[in-house]
C-alpha cells in the first residue's frame, strides 16, 4: 500500500486515509493507493470502505502538475468507475475543499458526509478544462441539471449546507472526518442501507442546452471551457447510457486538455503562486505590521486605507486639514458601503471599521508610532520629497516609508531621507481595494526585511504582489506606455481607436485601450505626454497630438461625459465621439500621412508584438524578475485575458521566432520604436522560450 493512502481495518470497515500534503492532490501514488485499498477491502471480506483525507483537506483535485505528461494508470475516470462499482458500501468523509477530481471521487462513493466547514466544487473550467472523471455525469444525477450547470460552468465553491440541500452531500456533522465517517458507515451497515451508485441513477431531464451554451459562451468572453462543459452535462441527459455519457465527457475533456487555453490557465494558476516567492526572502522576517498610515485621502489613498481596514489593520489617514480629512473619510465610507452591499462585511463590522479601526489625522505627530506609512499624495517629485522629509523626522526608527508612486524614481525619494534602507515603493492600482495587483518597487538601498514586509502586507491585503525594479513606469505602466504608443501609431496610419478597441476586446481584453483611457481619465495620459516632452523626447520618436487636442477641449473621458466615446448618464459604455476622427484626419493631413486599412488580426498582432517586445526588455534589464512576473502584472493590473496566461505565455504559444520576424518587419518602417529586445533575440537564437527562463530563474 502506498504511504499516500494508509489502509486500516476497523471491524467490518476498511479505512483508506489519504496523506499527500499539502492538498491531497490525486497524484499517481494516491490513485494507486485508492485502487489497491478498494481491492484489498473486497478480498479481505470487509463490508464497507471509508475514504477521507488527513491534514488540511479531502482530495483537492487531480494533480495539476501531471497535466501535459503521459497519463499513468489508474486514470482518475477509471478509478472513479472502480470505486462506484465496488460491491461494498463506499463512503467519503469530506473536510477542507473537496474540489475537482476530489469531488468526483466523492461522487463515485455511495454516500457522502462532511463537516460543516467543508466546501465542494468543480473548478476545472478555471484551468481551461472540465470535470473529466465523471463529474459532469454524476453531479446532475444528484443535484439536478440547473445546479450542476451552475456549479460546473462557474467553478464556484459550495458550502456544506448548500451542498446538503442540493443532494451533493447526505450528511453534515461536526467533528473529526474519520470519526464522523466511521459512525456514519456503521449506521449504514446497521440499517442495511443499500449500495447507491450515482451512475445507476436515472438520467436527469434535459433543459434548453443551446440557450445555456450561448449564454455561457458570451459570458466567457472568449474562454471556451465553461461552454464546452455545458455540452458534457447535456450528454448526461441525452446519451443512451451512463457509460456513453462518460465517453462523451472524455472526448470533450481531451479537446480542452489539448487547448492553448488550458496552457494559459494552468500557467496563470502556478504563476500567481510563484510570483511572490523570492529566494532572497527565504527566512527573512518581515517587520511588524500592527498599524499603518496612509498619507493623502484621494481616490488612491482612500482605496489603500479601505483595503487595509478590510484586512483587519488599524489605519491612520493623514490629510492636510479637517475638510480634506472629512472628504477622505467619506470616500472610505463609500468604499466600505460597497463591501457592505456585496455582503463582504456586516453593518457591525462597518461601524467598527469606520469608528474604531480608522483614525483621521491632520498632524504628522499622529504617525510617530506607526509601523508603515504609504504615501499617496500628488504625483510630483517635489511634493513627495517634502512628505518623505517630514516622515523621516516624525516616524519611529524601523518604520517603513512607502510611496504609492506609479512611475517616479523611488531611489530619488529615498535619497531625501536619512533611512533609504526603510524606503520602498508600494504601487497599488485603482481602485486599490478592488484591484489585486501590487507592484513592490525595490529601490537600490531598500533593506531585505523591508521587501519582505512589502510582500507580507500584500498577502494580508490579498494582493498578487510582484517585485519591480526602479524605472519609469516600473513593470506595468512601462509596458502599457509602449503598447499604447503602438496603438496610437496605428491610428495615425489608418486604424480608428474604435476599431482597435473592438479588435482587442475580440482578443479577450475586457476593454480596449481607448475605452480604458476614458475610464482612467484622459488627463492622466495627457500629463504623461507633456512630462515626457518636457524631459525631451528622442527626435526619432513618432509623437501624436490628436489626443492632446481632445483634452484641450476639456474632454477627459467618462468623468466629463466625453472622450474617445460619448457617455450618457445612466447608460453603460459609450458611443464613438465623432470629433475624434476629425482630429485624427486633421493630424494625418498635417503629417502628410495617407491612411491605409488595418485588419483586426494585424492590429492585435502589432499591439501584442509591442507588448511582448517591451516586456522582454523589462525582464532583460531585471526590472521584472522573471517572464511570469510580467504575465501576472498584466493579468492582475491591466485586464489581460487570463486564459491566454499573460503576454509572454501567449508569445511562447504563438512562437517567439515568428514574433521576432514581425518586429523586424515593423522596424523597416520605424527602426526607433521597433528595436528588438536583446532578450527576445537571445531566446530565439538559443531556441528557448520565456517558460524556459521561468524555470531557470528560481
Ligand atoms: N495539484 C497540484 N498542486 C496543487 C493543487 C492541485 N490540484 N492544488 C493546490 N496545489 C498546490 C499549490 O500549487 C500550492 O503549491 C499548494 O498546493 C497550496 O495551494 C479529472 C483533472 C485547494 C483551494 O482546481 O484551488 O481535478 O505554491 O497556495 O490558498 O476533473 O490550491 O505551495 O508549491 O492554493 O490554501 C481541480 C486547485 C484540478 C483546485 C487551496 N482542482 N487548488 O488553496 O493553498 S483539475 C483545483 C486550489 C481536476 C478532474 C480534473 C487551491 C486550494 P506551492 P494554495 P490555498
Amino acid at each position: 500500500m502506498s504511504e499516500a493512502i494508509r489502509y486500516e481495518r476497523v471491524g467490518d470497515i476498511a479505512v483508506l486515509a489519504a496523506d499527500n500534503p499539502p492538498v491531497n492532490a490525486l497524484g499517481l501514488a494516491v490513485r494507486q493507493g485508492l485502487q489497491a485499498g478498494i481491492e484489498r477491502a473486497e478480498s479481505e471480506g470487509a463490508k464497507a470502505v471509508l475514504i477521507y483525507g488527513t491534514g488540511r483537506t479531502y482530495f483537492a483535485g487531480a494533480d495539476i502538475r501531471e497535466f501535459g505528461k503521459p497519463p499513468q494508470e489508474p486514470g482518475l475516470p477509471d478509478l472513479c468507475n472502480r470505486i462506484e462499482s465496488s460491491p461494498l458500501i463506499v463512503v467519503s468523509a469530506l473536510h477542507g475543499t473537496a474540489l475537482g477530481g476530489g469531488l468526483e471521487v466523492a461522487l463515485s462513493s455511495h454516500y457522502r458526509i462532511a463537516v460543516p466547514s467543508a466546501k465542494v466544487g468543480l473548478p476545472e473550467v478555471h484551468l481551461g478544462i472540465l470535470p473529466g472523471a465523471g463529474g459532469t455525469q454524476r453531479l446532475p444525477r444528484v443535484a439536478g441539471v440547473e445546479a450542476a450547470l451552475d456549479m460546473i460552468t462557474t467553478g464556484r465553491h459550495v458550502g456544506a449546507g448548500e451542498a446538503l440541500k442540493l443532494g451533493v452531500l447526505d450528511r453534515v456533522v461536526d467533528g473529526d472526518p474519520r470519526d464522523i465517517g466511521l459512525a456514519y458507515v456503521q449506521e449504514l451497515l446497521d440499517s442495511g442501507a443499500p449500495r447507491r451508485a450515482v451512475g445507476e441513477l436515472p438520467a436527469p431531464a434535459p433543459v434548453d442546452f443551446d440557450s445555456v451554451y450561448d449564454a455561457v459562451l458570451k459570458k466567457g468572453r472568449g474562454q471556451q471551457s465553461p461552454a464546452t462543459a455545458v455540452r458534457s452535462v447535456q450528454a448526461a441527459c441525452e446519451a443512451a447510457t451512463f457509460q456513453d455519457g462518460i465517453i462523451r465527457e472524455r472526448e470533450l475533456f481531451m479537446d480542452l486538455m489539448n487547448s492553448d487555453q488550458r496552457l494559459g490557465l494552468i500557467h496563470a494558476f502556478f504563476s500567481e503562486r510563484a510570483v511572490s516567492k523570492l529566494p532572497e526572502l527565504k527566512g527573512v522576517e518581515p517587520r511588524p505590521l500592527a498599524s499603518i498610515s496612509v498619507i493623502g485621502g484621494g481616490t488612491m489613498g482612500a482605496g489603500i486605507a479601505t483595503a487595509a481596514l478590510l484586512a483587519g489593520l488599524n489605519v491612520t489617514l493623514l490629510e492636510m486639514n479637517d475638510a480634506a480629512a472629512a472628504a477622505a473619510k467619506g470616500r472610505i465610507e463609500g468604499n466600505l458601503q460597497g463591501a457592505l452591499k456585496r455582503g463582504k462585511i456586516s453593518q457591525a463590522q462597518f461601524d467598527t471599521l469606520t469608528n474604531q479601526s480608522l483614525t483621521m489625522a491632520t498632524d504628522y505627530a499622529a504617525l510617530s508610532d506607526v509601523d508603515l506609512v504609504v504615501e499617496a499624495v500628488f504625483e510630483d517629485m517635489g511634493v513627495k520629497k517634502q512628505v518623505f522629509t517630514k516622515l523621516d523626522e516624525v516616524c519611529k526608527p524601523g518604520a517603513i516609508l512607502a510611496s504609492n508612486t506609479s512611475y517616479l524614481d523611488v531611489d530619488e525619494i529615498a535619497a531625501c531621507t536619512s533611512r533609504p534602507q526603510d524606503v520602498i515603493g508600494l504601487h497599488f492600482f485603482s481602485p486599490a481595494h478592488v484591484m489585486k495587483l501590487l507592484e513592490v518597487v525595490v529601490a537600490e538601498k531598500t533593506a531585505l526585511d523591508v521587501v519582505a514586509t512589502g510582500f507580507a502586507l500584500g498577502k494580508l491585503l490579498k494582493k498578487i504582489s510582484v517585485r519591480a525594479g526602479v524605472c519609469d513606469g516600473f513593470i506595468g505602466n512601462r509596458i502599457l506606455a509602449t503598447y499604447r504608443t503602438a496603438a496610437d501609431h496605428m491610428v495615425l496610419d489608418g486604424a480608428s481607436p474604435f476599431q482597435i478597441d473592438k479588435a482587442l476586446t475580440g482578443f479577450g481584453f475586457a476593454m480596449g485601450p481607448y475605452a480604458v483611457s476614458d475610464l482612467a481619465g484622459l488627463d492622466i495620459g495627457w500629463a504623461v505626454r507633456k512630462r515626457k516632452r518636457a524631459e525631451g523626447m528622442d527626435p526619432r520618436a513618432r509623437d501624436s497630438s490628436y489626443a492632446d487636442k481632445l483634452c484641450e477641449g476639456g474632454n477627459f473621458g467618462q468623468k466629463t461625459g466625453k472622450g474617445y466615446y460619448v457617455y450618457e448618464a445612466g447608460k453603460r459604455g459609450g458611443t464613438p465621439n465623432p470629433e475624434v476622427m476629425q482630429l485624427i484626419e486633421a493630424e494625418r493631413a498635417a503629417k502628410g500621412i495617407t491612411p491605409r486599412d488595418f485588419s483586426d488580426e494585424e492590429i492585435v498582432r502589432k499591439y501584442m508584438a509591442a507588448m511582448v517586445n517591451e516586456a522582454a526588455k523589462v525582464v532583460g534589464e531585471g526590472i521584472a524578475r522573471r517572464p511570469l512576473d510580467v504575465d501576472m502584472t498584466l493579468l492582475f493590473g491591466y485586464g489581460f485575458p487570463r486564459y491566454r496566461g499573460g503576454p509572454l505565455k501567449w508569445a511562447d504559444i504563438v512562437g517567439l521566432s515568428d514574433l521576432l520576424d514581425d518586429i523586424k518587419t515593423y522596424a523597416q518602417d520605424d527602426a526607433y520604436f521597433w528595436q528588438p529586445a536583446p532578450l527576445l533575440e537571445q531566446l530565439v537564437a538559443d531556441g528557448r522560450s520565456f517558460d524556459d527562463l521561468n524555470k531557470e530563474t528560481a
